[in-house]
Parts: C-alpha cells; structure tokens; sequence
C-alpha cells in the first residue's frame, strides 16, 4: 500500500469510530496520522525499507499504535482493525456521512432507529418523511439531507438500472417530438444491462441535429447544461443523474451504436483488431486506413462485419471473452423473453405481497405463462408476517381448489405450492419436513445474520441445500444494491453441493438485488448447475421485473437450456421432484 491508500484507511478508522461513538481523542489521532500521511513527501514504504520501523520513529503525530498500522498495511496490504470496524459498522454508511449537514453522529441515530445503512436508504427514509419526527432533526433537516444527496450523486454515484432505464425512456419519449426525428436509442452501460450505470448516453439520428439538441436542452428535469455543442451535449437532472446526448448522421448511426455502446475496453479490443487488418474504426464509421474510404458505418452489425466478427450481444461486450468467442462461433444464444414459462418466486397479500393469489395469476397469465410457484415468507420472518404451519396447509389446499378451477376452465396454467423457506442461523429450515415434502417448489433463503463469518455461513446454507428439500437457493448472496453488500460465502462450495442435490440458484431480477451476478452466473454455469430466473414480485407489477433477470443472464453467458423455468410444465416438476 502507497501513502494515499494508507492515509484513506485511517480516514476511514476514524470515521467508523466516530460513527461508533468511540473515544474523541482516539478518533483525532487517525484523522490526524492521515493528515500527515497525505501530505508526506517521502512514500512510508521507503522509510520504512530503508531502517524498518526506526525508520518511522521521526514521524511526527505517527504514535506508537497507528505505527504499527502502517507496519501492517505494508506488510500485509491490509489493516486487521479496519476490517474489524467494517464488520460492525455498514460500509454505506462512510458515504452517508458525505452527505452534507449529516456528521458521524447524526448517521449513527438514523441508523439505530431506522435502521438506515446506505445513501439509497436514506434518501428513501426522507423522501417517506421518516426522519423529521426524530428529535434532533425536523422537516427542515429532512429537507437539507435531501439536498446534500443530490449535491453527492452530482459527484460521484451509480445509479439502479431500474432508474436510469425509466429516465432514459422518457427521454425518448421526449425527443420524439421532435420534427424529422429519426432513431432514438439508449447506449452505454444502459445498453449492456449492467446492474448499476454512471449516466445515461442517449443517440438520436435526425435530418436536423440542431433541433434535436433545442429540445433537448430545455427538457424540465434538467438542472444545469455541463456542455453544450451542436451535436453533443451533457446535462445534470435535477435528480443528480447525467446525460450525455449526440445527435448524429444517419449514415454513422450504426458506428456510433458500437462505439458508445462500450465498453471501453471492448471497444479498443475491437479498434486493435481493425488496425491489424488495415481498417481504421472511429464513432463515425469503418474506413480503410491507406485510402480513406468508408467501408461500414450505418449499421451496427457492419461494423463487426467488417472487423470479420458476428455481431456480438451488448450484454457480452465486457472483455470477458466475448471477442474469442464470436471468432470461434461459441457466443451464448441469447436468452430471449419469449422463452421464460413461469415465475418461481412470487408472494402474494398472505405474507407482504401486495397481491392476491388469484391477482399474481391472473397476472401471469396476462403474460403468456404456463406456471407460476407461490413462494410466500415462513413464519421466522415475522416482518414479512411469514405463514406457520397452519396458514401454508391452508394455502396450500386453497392452491389445490384453484387449480382444479383453471383446469375445469381449460386453463393450461397452473399454481405452484411454494414457500420461501427461511434458512435458520444454523441452517435448519423454517418448516417441517412433512411441509416441505408436500410443496412443489421450495425456495430456501437467507434473512437474517449477514455478518457471520464467511465458513459459517458457508456451512449454514450447505446445510439447508443438503437436506434435499430444497429446489432453488433464492438470492444466494443477499446483496442489495447500493445499500448492503453481499454476505460472505463461499459461494463455489454452495454451487458445488447444490449440484449434488440438483438444487437451482436463483437469479433475483428485483432491480435492487440482481442476485447472482455475472461472475457467478458464469461460473455456476461452467459447472453445471442450473439456474432459476425469478423476480420474488411483492405485487403484480413486479412480475415484470423479468426482463431485469433476462439481461443480466446474458450478462452471465447463461442460456436458454440452463434455466429451469424455460421448461415446459411437465419437465419442470420432473426437476422438481424431490429426494
Ligand atoms: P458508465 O456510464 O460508467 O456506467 O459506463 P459507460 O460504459 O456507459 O461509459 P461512458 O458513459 O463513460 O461512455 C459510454 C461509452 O462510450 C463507453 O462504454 C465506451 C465509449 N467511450 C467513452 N470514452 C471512451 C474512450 O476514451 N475510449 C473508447 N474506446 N471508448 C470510449
Ligand atoms: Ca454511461
Ligand atoms: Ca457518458
């Protein structure tokens, strides 16, 4: 570790204790050893080479306990001490005290009543008006919390997909508008269906740019114009997201798809290999590099053509092998929506969905859907008014009824017995055997202790998809986007047992969750286990939320024959079946 990397650490110590309520005078002398680290000529790691910890005697406001710190961390690359604050205190919360008006302690209070870990928590907790009631703080503070978000995310931030997806389409919608409009297309990271996106890149083609580009810039949301061109301009919403707008010719439409679509290094991978063949590739086009001529430009899928490459999905365009791949004709089929049959992992109003049963059905059906499981919470999840023994035997005959129904209608559907079983702390499941036994679709997941300890938490959720009662691991590493990080698993010992006891890991296509992501996705995929693509819908506008899950497949190199819920009825209760 250098002095910046160093310096950060002790930054961070101190603002993990000051959020913890530690001793002040322990609090400023972090603050202060990274002040002095920061502004140090000399790299400690030098100091430190050239007499070992003699060496960093002479620095001043370096005491005995923050020395031996800075030994560790060249040593070892870590500190033991951060990692252990971090463990108690939610890393969102270092950016939450970024937030103006808001220190240590004020983040302290919201997180031990509201519960508040993240900048998304708490612009959600303000937003809902949970925070001016609380002593110490008040609409006006409510209000300045708020403001200080903005001015955050207008410096660093991500942004959900699910947000940006919904800004930049009404973004099209609005230029569509304009006079002459031609093509209006979402590029970027937005295209590429990646989880969280810095800001929005918009192309539109039309025969007048300039009109395009008026438009444009009065749109309401906009906050301020951060550059302003004829053909290419950037905006801050008010919301604190950017967006980038190039208005272009027709006739370079398709090179400019490619080049703003990124990603950047699939992008240079692609110029290299032009330049290998003579070509020189540019967002206006594909051009012969000794004569200048244009060789593609209009159509993405020149582009590629004329780098002797299929077109390859955005979704794969992350230098992940992709280009490989497509020259070896072993790019993934692209999973595609009309493939999807039936939804795994559905609640309805009898635990804390907003739906009823027949409404969550009504729905899918409305979607073309052959199945859906309904997975409501055990009774261990008491928030969630999770269903005891009593109340899923009675869903459960209810379900019966309802089928019997459908079927009398001529209806192809059908309603799964499910339960989102909660994995106890020790890996016991939250009903009993004979329940379990009974059900169609068992989703086990974890709700409670995140923070344990990688091994044990390995051990827990083996233990549950050992009991070969389980048919999908849901959520499998319970991460909420910008809010709270994945818990600590081994997540290659999970795959390899529930391959074992052909249980499916689930792909949780909530927005917020995205869970499991593209590596695992992949990597479950190289090993055979298969995957369960489920939205965990809280009401039937949820259901929707498939199209999230979808994607991010694609972004994992899964296909249609991995995914257990491309199944048709029949096979899907063949893989169901348990024991
Ligand atoms: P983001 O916005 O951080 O989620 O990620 P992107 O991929 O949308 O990145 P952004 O908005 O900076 O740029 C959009 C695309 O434009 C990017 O994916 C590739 C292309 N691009 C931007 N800058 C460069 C560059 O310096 N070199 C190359 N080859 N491509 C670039
Ligand atoms: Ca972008
Ligand atoms: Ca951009």
């Amino acid at each position: 570790m250098e002095n910046p990397e160093i310096a950060r650490v002790f930054h961070e110590i101190a603002d993990l204790l000051e959020i913890k309520g530690g001793d002040l005078f322990r609090v400023r002398s972090y603050r202060n050893a990274a002040l002095i680290i920061d502004g140090l000529e000399e790299p400690l790691r030098s100091l430190y080479g050239k007499n070992g910890v003699e060496g960093l005697k002479h620095i001043p406001g370096i005491g005995e306990s923050t020395r031996s710190k800075v030994v560790e961390m060249l040593a070892t690359g870590y500190c033991a001490y951060h990692d252990e604050l971090l463990r108690e205190i939610p890393a969102g919360m270092l950016d939450m005290i970024k937030v103006a008006s808001l220190g240590p302690r004020k983040a302290a209070i919201l997180h031990k009543v509201l519960g508040v870990s993240s900048i998304d928590g708490l612009e959600r907790a303000a937003r809902e008006g949970r925070i001016r009631d609380l002593p110490g703080f008040g609409e006006v503070s409510e209000r300045k919390i708020l403001k200080g978000i903005e001015a955050l995310r207008l410096i660093s931030g991500k942004w959900k997909i699910s947000t940006a997806l919904r800004c930049g389409e009404a973004f099209r919608d609005y230029l569509k508008a304009v006079p002459g409009i031609f093509e209006i297309v979402l590029s970027g990271s937005l295209r590429r269906w990646k989880e969280e996106v810095g800001d929005l890149d918009i192309l539109a083609t039309c025969k007048d740019p300039e009109a395009v580009m008026d438009r444009f810039l009065t749109h309401p949301e906009i906050k301020d114009v951060l550059a302003k061109g004829k053909t290419k301009s950037t905006v801050a919403l008010k919301s604190g997201l950017q967006v980038d707008l190039r208005a272009l010719d027709k006739k370079s439409f398709g090179a400019a798809l490619q080049y703003f679509t990124g990603s950047k290094a699939h992008n240079v991978a692609i110029r290299d290999r032009a330049k290998r063949m003579g070509l020189k590739v540019s967002e206006y086009g594909v051009f012969n590099s000794a004569t200048g001529k244009r060789v593609a430009g209009s159509k993405e899928e020149d582009v590629y053509k004329a780098v002797g490459l299929p077109w390859i999905p955005p979704e794969l365009r992350e230098m992940k092998g992709e280009i490989e791949a497509a020259l070896e004709g072993r790019l993934p089929e692209p999973l595609l929506p009309e493939e999807i049959r039936g939804d795994l992992h559905v609640h309805t109003d009898e635990s804390d969905g907003g739906s009823t049963l027949d409404a969550m059905a009504e729905a899918a059906i409305s979607m073309g859907y052959e199945y859906i499981a309904v997975t409501d919470h055990s009774k261990a999840v008491g928030i969630a008014h999770g269903l005891d023994e009593a109340r899923i035997l009675a869903q459960m005959a209810y379900v019966d009824e309802f089928n019997k129904h459908l079927k009398k209608k001529g209806e192809r559907f059908r309603v799964l017995k499910g339960s989102e079983v909660d994995i106890r702390g020790d890996g016991t499941l939250d009903h009993s055997e004979k329940v379990l036994g009974a059900l169609d679709c068992v989703v086990a997941a974890v709700h409670s202790g995140f923070g344990m300890k990688k091994g044990e938490m390995t051990a827990r959720i083996i233990k549950a998809v050992q009991t070969g009662l389980v048919n999908i691991l849901a959520h499998p590493t319970g991460r909420l986007l910008g809010e709270r990080g994945p818990y600590e698993v081994d997540m290659e010992a999970v795959m390899d047992e529930a391959k074992k006891h052909n249980v499916a890991l689930e792909l949780n296509s909530c927005p917020e969750r995205l869970d499991l992501n593209d590596i695992h996705l992949r990597l479950a995929k190289d090993k055979g286990v298969k995957i369960a693509i489920s939205t965990d819908a809280h009401s039937i506008n949820h259901l929707q939320n498939i199209v999230y899950g979808i994607h991010a497949a694609r972004r994992g190199w899964i296909e249609k024959k991995d995914v257990i819920n491309t199944l048709p009825l029949k096979g899907l209760m063949r893989f169901l079946k348990k024991g």
